[in-house]
């Protein structure tokens, strides 16, 4: 999974004749479409989101089995008229992964893959939601507290709790679970997409006060975008 966030040259934008707006625009959509999803490729889904305040103008969120395939989509995109007007403010790289706290247990010695449930937790599509909110965080070592000293039956205990107040949740809002140990700075990646981002608000706010968040976590930059599709896209930079 790469979070790949950009900022828009609105200056030179501004300087482009109507035809060449047109051409760049014909070529992101394009793009748009190809990446979105591939027809009977499992794992390949990419979506677009316009980012708000001054962190990035918009976000790339691609879903693809292997690295290389990030490696090759980057320079499919540097290849693209919109990509001379964009510059990179923030990646992200990450894992999705099915989290050994997830209730129920999953059973040992089954190949999660080929349990419907457990498979599409591990090759996710894109959420159809309106809104993403994204951020990387990590579990503390600290001096008093060290989730990594934990047993494995504390650190369960204590996501139950952060599960409990998930599934609460979970009609309004969506979490792909992404860990980024050994591929990026921070430890996971949280991709929560819903239909109102005040709900994030209220969310993240509630976990707050829950444990596993309260006394182990900590948290990178917060990212706000709402999805453009191809109309949308075309609205956006008009
Ligand atoms: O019960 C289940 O099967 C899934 C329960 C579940 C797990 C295991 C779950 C549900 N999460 C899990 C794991 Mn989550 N999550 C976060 C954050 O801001 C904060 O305080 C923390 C950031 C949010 C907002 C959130 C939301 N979750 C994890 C892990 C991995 C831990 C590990 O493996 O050690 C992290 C880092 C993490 C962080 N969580 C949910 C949500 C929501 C909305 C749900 C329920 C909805 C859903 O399942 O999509």
């Amino acid at each position: 999974m790469l979070h790949d966030l950009r900022r828009w040259r609105w200056d030179r934008w501004q300087e482009l004749t109507p035809g060449k707006k047109e051409q760049l625009l014909d070529r992101w959509q394009d793009f748009l479409e190809e990446s979105e999803r591939v027809e009977g490729e499992e794992g390949v889904y990419s979506a677009l989101y316009r980012v708000v305040g001054h962190k990035a103008d918009f976000v790339w969120v691609h879903f693809r089995p292997r690295v290389a395939d990030l490696l090759d989509l980057e320079r499919a995109w540097e290849r693209t008229p919109a990509a001379s007007l964009s510059q990179r403010t923030f990646s992200y790289l990450s894992v999705v992964e099915l989290s050994r706290h997830s209730a129920p247990p999953f059973p040992e010695g089954v190949d999660p893959m080929t349990l419907p449930p457990l498979r599409e937790r591990l090759v996710p599509t894109i959420p159809n939601y309106r809104w993403i909110c994204f951020y990387p965080m990590s579990k503390r070592r600290g001096e008093t507290v060290n989730w990594y000293q934990l047993t494995g039956e504390e650190r369960s205990n204590y996501m139950r709790g952060h599960g409990a107040i998930g599934r609460n949740w979970a009609d309004r809002v969506k979490q792909i679970v992404s860990g980024s140990m050994g591929l990026d700075d921070w430890e996971w990646g949280v991709s929560l997409f819903a239909d109102e981002p005040l709900w994030f608000k209220k969310l993240v706010y509630e976990m707050r006060f829950d444990p596993a968040s309260a006394l182990f976590a900590e948290f990178g930059p917060f990212f706000i975008g709402e999805r453009l599709d191809q109309t949308a896209l075309r609205s956006w930079l008009r």
